[in-house]
């Protein structure tokens, strides 16, 4: 398992949170999905032969969340 930490802008409250958790949660390889809303830090643990991050970042922005780092 590999661990990233992405950035996010966009999310306000823990609907929010839940909306990104859930679009990340169910993709293959991901392990586990732990967000800070404060400071819209999204950190990944995945497998790296089955998940990539560019997977994730549009996840996210089909969500209606935009990744500014990470
Ligand atoms: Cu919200």
């Amino acid at each position: 398992m590999e661990k990233i930490t992405l950035t996010v802008k966009g999310m306000t409250c823990m609907g929010c949170v839940r909306s990104v958790k859930n679009v990340l949660e169910p993709l293959p390889g991901v392990g586990s999905v732990d967000i800070t809303l404060e400071n819209g830090q999204v950190a990944i643990s995945y497998d790296t032969s089955k998940a990539s991050v560019e997977q994730f970042r549009n996840a996210i922005s089909d969500a209606g969340y935009e990744v500014v780092a990470g």
